[in-house]
């Protein structure tokens, strides 16, 4: 719904056909792909019963590379573009995922973006053709990490009834060695409670602990660790939603004690600290996201959010704020951010990805201004942003940055439908906000240049979160997709 809203939106401003015109032309779309998902799931349905024959049900030009699959508890079959109907036949563009298990329990999946085509059949549709000579392969002996966490004791204490309309806001993890016994510890925000689990020896955890909570209708939405006294430990940050200071906590011996608060409290979905201003001491990013005060401006560019505040530390839990001049400042939806020295000049500054629109790079000036510089470094990235990680994928000693976005497969398959009756620069802003993640590679010529599509890691589903990490040792670093997904019970309301 969101995605039609917005088409509609950027349609009334592109002239001719009239936004009803192209809104006609998707619900009928629509509807004809719930006649052809109908038929999918059927297939669906027969390979995860065991049918590996589908005669009768497809087209004898229908053949998944599945003969080693003993089993395939897991299939998606899914249209990412619809053509027209010619001669009861229609062509079609398919996203189509199967996992399963060989004859000696090995994990095998294959997955493609194929052409297709369905002819009519009876009241419903028939695949009659789908090309899966492109399908990638993978086959995996053991699984790469086995879920471990109720018997290291990362259990919550309690199951928290959801706190509307924003519960999904409220999450937190932060994961850092705060009493030095060479063990990481870990936080976890549990809507109104902070908990500190201790690391034991062994993978195992001591019983969690409640370092802060908040009460009403207020949620804690995001915690951070850094060294904010100097002192070698790392201190916390605490950010909550619905108009309460940030709250600061000193590490006392790996106990955490109230420290301060900084300012008067906004929408915040969490803070990121780095020495932005290179004195030595950390900083305070502040990112915010006002759902339930307002709704997006514009779905592909909101500037009715919260920019971030910026706070320069005195080294004692103490901040003061630097203003974002009114030019620079950007009113964006944002869920987080990140530091890193992206202009190679030997300082940090400030990545804020930002739901509904563009990202920002806000970077100190020597002179103490502050620009936001994220275009001319090719950094902007249109998309639903909902995270960021940094890394140097391509082992060249510049940073990479890789941007979860969201793939959606209606999405895309709405702005591939639209086809020629909107203009191309609508149609490609449409279909890069549907088109998944994003992978910065930092250039020698100091910008940065998305390939993720060319390196295959930009359909991360609907990403909610994304880390780069060496989960191999093999010096290369792979990307991980926490996703996430909320919708109505109808298909058609996408
Ligand atoms: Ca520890
Ligand atoms: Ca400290
Ligand atoms: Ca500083
Ligand atoms: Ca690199």
């Amino acid at each position: 719904m969101t995605l039609v809203l917005s088409l509609m939106l950027t349609f009334a401003l592109a002239g001719s056909p009239t936004p009803r015109e192209v809104l006609q032309g998707i619900d009928q779309q629509e509807t004809l792909n719930l006649e052809l998902e109908a038929h999918f799931d059927q297939v669906c349905s027969a390979l995860k019963a065991g049918r590996h024959d589908l005669s009768g049900l497809v087209g004898p030009g229908v053949r998944f590379p599945i003969d080693e699959f003993v089993q395939v508890p897991s299939c998606s079959l899914r249209a990412l573009s619809v053509g027209k109907v010619v001669d009861d036949t229609i062509a079609l563009r398919v996203l189509w995922d199967l996992d399963g298990r060989d004859a000696r329990g090995a994990r095998r999946s294959v997955r493609a973006e194929s052409d297709g085509e369905v002819v009519r059949e009876g009241k419903g549709w028939k695949l009659s053709r789908l090309d899966t000579s492109n399908a990638h392969r993978v086959e995996r002996d053991a699984p790469r990490f086995v879920e471990r966490a109720a018997e290291a004791g990362l259990v919550l204490p309690q199951v928290v009834t959801p706190i509307s309309p924003a519960a999904f806001l409220s999450s937190g993890l932060a994961i850092r060695d705060v009493d030095g016994d060479g063990i990481a510890d870990v936080f976890v925000i549990d809507r109104q409670t902070l908990y500190l689990y201790r690391g034991k020896p062994g993978l195992h955890f001591a019983p969690p602990v409640a370092i802060a909570r908040t009460g009403g209708d207020t949620i804690l939405s995001g915690v951070s660790l850094g060294d904010l006294d100097g002192d070698g430990d790392p201190d916390l940050v605490l950010t909550t939603w619905r108009d309460r200071p940030v709250r600061l906590f000193r590490n006392e011996h790996g106990t955490f004690v109230e420290a301060g608060k900084v300012g008067r409290g906004g929408q915040h979905q969490g803070t990121v600290l780095s020495d932005l201003d290179g004195d030595g001491k950390l900083d305070l990013a502040v990112v915010s996201y006002p759902l339930g005060y307002a709704i997006p401006s514009s779905f592909l560019n909101a500037d009715n959010g919260d920019p971030p505040e910026l706070w320069l530390g005195n080294g004692d839990f103490t901040f003061h704020q630097l203003p974002l001049p009114a030019r620079v400042a950007k009113h964006h939806w944002s869920f987080g951010g990140v530091a890193a020295d992206f202009l190679h000049r030997g300082g940090m500054q400030l990545y804020v990805f930002n739901d509904y629109g563009v990202k920002d790079l806000y970077v100190l000036d020597r002179d103490g201004g502050v620009s936001e510089v994220s275009a001319q470094y090719g950094l902007n990235d249109p998309g639903g942003g909902m995270s960021a990680d940094l890394g140097d994928v391509d082992n060249d000693d510049r940073v990479d940055l890789y941007v979860a976005n969201m793939f959606s497969k209606a999405g895309t398959r709405i702005a591939n439908g639209v086809g020629a009756r909107v203009p191309e620069a609508t149609r490609d802003l449409v279909s890069k906000f549907v088109r998944g993640n994003t992978l910065f590679l930092g250039q020698p010529d100091g910008g940065y240049a998305d390939h993720a599509v060319d390196l295959e890691v930009h359909r991360g589903l609907w990403s909610f979160a994304s880390l780069l990490a060496d989960v191999d040792n093999d010096s290369r670093l792979e990307v991980l997709i926490a996703n996430g997904f909320i919708s109505g019970k109808k298909r058609k309301d996408l």
